[in-house]
């Protein structure tokens, strides 16, 4: 796999989910022929970071592994890339089974659980409550445009757990019948704020009304310690090609496709993370004391 084959897999979406665009550039980065020459390094980080820019996710796991490379002594450099790529990738699968630990008690016997687009962070206390025997039903938001909701519900049915699927405008009725939400994450602001597929804001806004807990389930490498608020992270807006067909509107009406959004932190009861169910408090010092 080359540098920019791996970029562009990002960037068309062949490649998603915000952890997962992080360990694939690591991975790329970790397979890359390479001598040892810094600038050519460097550029291959920047062409995986360029690639998507709102999960905090892909910048930060390179940063993982161009901070240490940079540290090594020149003669260690590539062992030390193919080692640290090795080390992040086996961090971050690590890190969805730990979400999957903490995050299950969340689930209770007979409960419904309310997911939108397709986290795998999100899922891991589902499947993790599913295999500790729980029965309990899920429903997952369809997510306009790319439908991720349908690859959730497939996950589901795999593991063998009662699911549906409803269009996203559904989720204000289906939050009666909802006792807990759980959504994944792209980034996570220092105040605590999470950017996620765009309809979680709402969706957490109308959770509060229906006084249904919300929690973010993401590993701590999704905290963008650079961006003090959600609003400072950048929203990607994908093609119009996504949203409608060519002569589906007329040709003045300009269509707008954003595919993120910020959930405010005081919508969230907390945040179930590889190193524990965290308040907004406690978030960021605990993810410092994890990666160091
Ligand atoms: P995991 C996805 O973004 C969704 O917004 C999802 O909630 C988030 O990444 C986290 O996914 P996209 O790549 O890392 O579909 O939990 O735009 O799998």
């Amino acid at each position: 796999m080359t540098i920019e084959k791996a970029a562009e897999e990002i960037r068309s979406m062949r490649v998603r989910g915000a952890a997962k665009i992080g360990r694939h550039a690591v991975r790329a980065l970790g397979a890359m022929p390479w001598s040892g020459d810094m600038a050519a390094f460097e550029k291959a980080a920047a062409t995986l970071v360029a690639a998507r820019p709102t999960a905090v996710s892909l910048p930060n796991a390179v940063e993982y592994v161009v901070k240490r490379v940079r540290a090594a002594p020149p003669a260690q450099r590539v062992e030390t890339l193919r080692r640290v790529a090795a080390d992040f990738d086996a961090r971050a699968a690590k890190a969805v089974d730990e979400i999957g630990r903490h995050g299950a008690p969340l689930i209770e016997e007979g409960a419904t659980v309310l997911t939108i687009c397709n986290s795998q962070g999100a899922l891991a206390p589902i499947f993790e409550a599913a295999r500790q025997g729980r029965r309990f039903h899920v429903i997952a938001l369809e997510t306009r445009p790319w439908r991720q909701g349908l690859l959730t519900v497939g996950q589901l049915a795999k593991e063998g757990v009662d699911a549906s699927l409803a269009v996203d405008s559904g989720a204000w009725s289906l939050l009666r019948e909802t006792d807990l939400v759980l959504t994944g994450a792209d980034s996570i602001a220092k105040n605590g704020d999470v950017v996620n597929k765009i309809g979680t804001g709402g969706l957490a806004v109308l959770a509060r009304e229906r006084g249904v807990p919300v929690y973010t389930c993401a590993e701590t490498f999704k905290i963008d310690l650079k961006r003090e608020q959600g609003e400072d992270v950048p929203i990607e807006e994908r093609e119009v090609a996504e949203v409608v067909q060519p002569g589906e509107v007329p040709a003045n009406v300009r269509v707008r496709n954003p595919v993120f959004d910020v959930t405010q932190h005081r919508f969230l009861k907390g945040y179930v993370t590889e190193v524990g169910v965290l308040s907004r408090e406690t978030l960021i010092a605990e993810a410092q004391r994890a990666w160091g």
